[in-house]
């Protein structure tokens, strides 16, 4: 039997799978040993899980609170328990992975004795969008992957608390109207959709470049009373005909950090979670979620601010430490430091 012929970029029309483009990357590296594929393939599945548990939210009783709060004083939504609980199960018996952390849990999650231990660090927001899972809109899981510092046996909360540049790979899955693993490892930026059917993710966004501007912020305008005279002006003008372009910018505002991250990625402009008068750290966590979406905008050609520094840089004290995040395209997020220069 005669098979087609690869087209030029080594495919055919089964498509390309994230199991693929990671196996082939891994060929690439000399001595690759295999972990980080195998590390990523848990987190895929993972992903597929609770895509599927997503879907069918309103059917299979998942919605809704379990009583409990976690570490950030937030209440735990059954769905947010079961995603954290998946991608624990499906890394930990790999031993790929010598620690977790996630949002859910406040300490560090070890890898029972049971397993070995890995070269690999895993820190996740399972669940992001929290308060949209109960109404239908996007939400998703974000991870961020660093190589261990400490030399061997369980790993310890050092090996989570390293700076973002540091990171090996960073990405999120979104499920929305169709589900997609976004990921890189510093170098490129890939998007896969999931093909339900199948039970695969397929390449669908290769190499993503986010616009060097786009006329659309994003943040939750309803705090605006607490913001700073920096982000207030900074906003203020964005509506005005001095706005760059010479046009007013459009606002959009999901409230799930994945689905405004990945619409900025996609698009171009800016999303912001400042600090304020209440909060000058921010809302969102520097390790599970700032970090790995400035990874990537980063490698996508976008920029990822404090307002004051980037965000790769910061060295990280505590595992669930808040930060501000300015974060999309370059210029975007370049006028806004400019802004809140004026806060100093
Ligand atoms: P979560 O991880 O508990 O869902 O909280 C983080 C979410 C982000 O997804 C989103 O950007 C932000 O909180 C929205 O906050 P707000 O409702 O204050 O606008
Ligand atoms: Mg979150």
């Amino acid at each position: 039997m005669t098979r087609p012929s690869l087209g030029p970029a080594g495919r055919d029309e089964l498509g390309w799978t994230l199991d693929r483009h990671i196996l082939e990357r891994q060929r690439r590296i000399p001595g690759a040993s295999g972990d980080f594929t195998g590390l990523f393939q848990s987190i895929a599945l993972a992903g597929r899980v609770i895509a599927s548990k997503v879907s069918k939210a309103g059917l299979a009783d998942v919605l809704g609170a379990t009583g409990a709060v976690n570490v950030q004083g937030e209440t735990v939504q059954k769905l947010d328990e079961l995603a954290n609980n998946v991608l624990v199960r499906c890394v930990e018996a790999g031993g790929h992975v010598c620690v977790m952390a996630s949002e859910e849990d406040e300490t560090t999650i070890p890898i029972p004795p049971q397993y070995p231990a890995g070269k690999y660090v895993l820190m996740f927001d399972p669940l992001d969008g929290s308060s949209n899972i109960d109404v239908n809109i996007s939400i998703g899981t974000i991870f961020s992957i660093h190589r261990r510092v400490t030399e061997k046996g369980p790993g310890t909360e050092r090996d989570c608390l390293q700076p973002g540049f540091k990171q090996v790979a960073a990405g999120y899955i979104i499920y929305g109207s169709s589900t997609m693993l976004v990921y890189t490892t510093g170098d490129g930026v890939h998007g896969f959709t999931l093909d339900p059917l199948v039970g695969e993710f397929f390449l669908s966004h290769e190499n993503i470049r986010i616009p060097k501007t786009a006329p659309t912020y994003s943040i939750n305008e309803g705090n605006r009373s607490k913001w700073t005279p920096g982000v207030t002006k900074w906003i203020d003008t964005l509506k005005t005909k001095d706005a760059p372009g010479g046009k007013p910018y459009g606002l959009r505002y999901v409230g799930t950090l994945v689905a405004d991250f990945h619409r900025t990625l996609l698009r171009g402009g800016v999303f912001a979670y400042p600090g304020d008068k209440g909060a000058p750290e921010g809302k969102l966590r520097l390790l599970y979620e700032a970090a790995p979406m400035a990874l990537i905008a980063e490698a996508a050609g976008g920029a990822a601010s404090t307002g004051r520094a980037r965000v790769l840089e910061l060295e990280p004290t505590a595992l669930h430490q808040r930060v501000p995040l300015f974060i999309g395209s370059k210029d975007d997020v370049a006028l806004a430091e400019r802004f809140l220069a004026d806060d100093a």
